[in-house]
């Protein structure tokens, strides 16, 4: 599995985390020292591991967790966020019909099986790729990559009789007129004057649309270094780190060239064709810290603020009308029935009628309660029969209104005792907000 150190190192740290039961400075340093060693051991710079730690700290220590999450939880929110910054911007990069890519980059850095699995990716989308061989210093170089073409039926041109790299390609550029032409050029040992000059004089002849540096991540953060002499040296416009799933510095090798600002636009995770992606350290990252985990975080990040005050009268079972509604109306934006179901403890359930109302019928409880006194709002229990034809004529509603509202009162009510317990329900409503289920 790609990067399962990396991921069981981080995982490790936050189910540690989600097991303390006091968040104080000696958690929030423990659960920093176990994310240090983690990324330290994935080869990432030290000086950026250093501030990502310092940012955590103070973030994780200070700041008030947003909307319903807790302190654990806005730590490892904390961690995502700067993990991401860490990895770069997310900068995607657009490829179209009629375009040039050239791959560039030392012998034995990926460039051959790239070309096949850039060709790959882009034919997915729908676009139209071809492959070129330009590679004259190596001379299996051409029949890999027609069997790589065949294998992907992508057309394929090259000569294996012409010495001249700049001839072939543009033979190969006159006989393919459209598509996205990707070029696989010639490496050599090093990234030497000699394989920069042959660069620079490919790239001043055809003037590919995007250069891109084909870069081995096992080198960890020397890829940095390398990225950026690179992009100085000639016009590179970024990165495809390969081997990152073989690599125990992989981290290194995608942070460093973060940090020297060489964009990594795909990256490379094994042999196969098909293990080839698009990088997005969004994704990335939530993949390593776990997908279904985060997602569930962010959101609840996102919501409505845990009210207090509400939820003392929910458990104290002194909740108004008016609290009902404004439940009634948070719930409908938390959106589907099962969702909400599916947070819910053991035992409790929101009546299902409850969550079907409609815009329409919120709006006559709106006016049923405007025709209410204070006394009958705090306390429901007081609305008998001639109370219920009072409020049906104030509000110009049938009776049948003013009692179904009384009726989802009831229930919630009720639902509210056989929670019981007064920390689980407290619980659950610092997941919903001031919802109180
Ligand atoms: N595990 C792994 N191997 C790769 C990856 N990309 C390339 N390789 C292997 O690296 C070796 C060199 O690749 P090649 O494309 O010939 O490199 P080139 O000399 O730059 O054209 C081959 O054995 C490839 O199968 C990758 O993402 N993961
Ligand atoms: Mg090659």
């Amino acid at each position: 599995m790609v990067f399962e150190k990396l991921r069981n190192g981080l995982q490790g740290a936050m189910n540690q985390l989600r097991k303390a039961i006091v968040v104080d400075k000696k958690t929030v340093k423990g659960y920093i020292k176990e994310i240090q060693k983690t990324l330290l051991s994935a080869d990432v710079n030290v000086k950026l591991v250093f501030e990502l730690s310092k940012n955590i700290e103070e973030r994780g220590l200070l700041e008030k967790p947003p909307g319903a999450l807790d302190r654990k939880e806005n730590l490892i929110k904390i961690t995502y966020e700067d993990l991401v910054k860490l990895l770069g911007t997310g900068e995607k990069l657009p490829i179209k019909d009629g375009e040039k890519i050239l791959l560039v980059g030392t012998q034995g850095s990926g460039k051959t099986t790239t070309a096949a699995k850039v060709a790959r990716y882009l034919k997915k989308k729908g676009l139209n790729p071809k492959l070129l061989c330009a590679d004259t210093f190596r001379p299996a170089a051409y029949d890999q990559l027609k069997q790589l073409s065949e294998e992907i039926q992508v057309p394929f041109y090259g000569d294996p009789n012409e010495k001249d790299s700049l001839d072939i390609i543009k033979k190969g550029l006159e006989k393919f007129n459209s598509g996205v032409i990707i070029i696989d050029s010639e490496g050599r040992h090093s990234l030497d004057k000699e394989l920069m000059g042959d660069i620079n004089r490919i790239y001043k002849e055809i003037k590919p649309e995007k250069t891109l540096l084909v870069l081995d991540s096992t080198i960890g953060q020397l890829a940095g270094e390398q990225a950026k002499s690179f992009k100085n040296a000639c016009n590179v416009d970024g990165v495809i780190l390969t081997k990152l799933d073989g690599s125990a510095k992989g981290g290194g090798a995608l942070s460093a060239c973060a940090s020297t600002k060489a964009p990594v636009y795909f990256i490379g995770v094994g042999e196969h064709i098909d293990e080839f992606e698009e990088f997005d350290p969004e994704r990335f990252v939530s993949r390593l810290i776990g997908f279904g985990d985060l997602q569930g975080l962010l959101e609840r990040a996102k919501e409505v603020e845990f009210d207090e005050e509400v939820a003392e009268r929910l458990i104290s079972g002194k909740f108004t009308l008016e609290d009902l509604y404004s439940q009634i109306e948070q719930m409908k934006k938390l959106g589907s029935l099962k969702k909400i179901m599916d947070m819910l403890p053991f035992g409790a359930k929101i009546p299902a009628d409850m969550m079907d109302l409609q815009e329409e019928k919120l709006k006559t409880f709106r006016i049923i309660m405007d025709s209410m006194t204070d006394d009958e709002m705090k306390n429901p229990e007081l609305i008998k029969r001639s109370r219920i034809e009072r409020i049906a004529n104030g509000s110009g509603r049938k009776t049948e209104d003013v009692k179904e509202l009384l009726n989802h009162y009831k229930k919630m009510k009720k639902m509210m005792k056989t929670m019981g317990d007064e920390r689980k329900l407290k619980r659950v409503m610092k997941r919903f907000g001031s919802l109180g289920m």
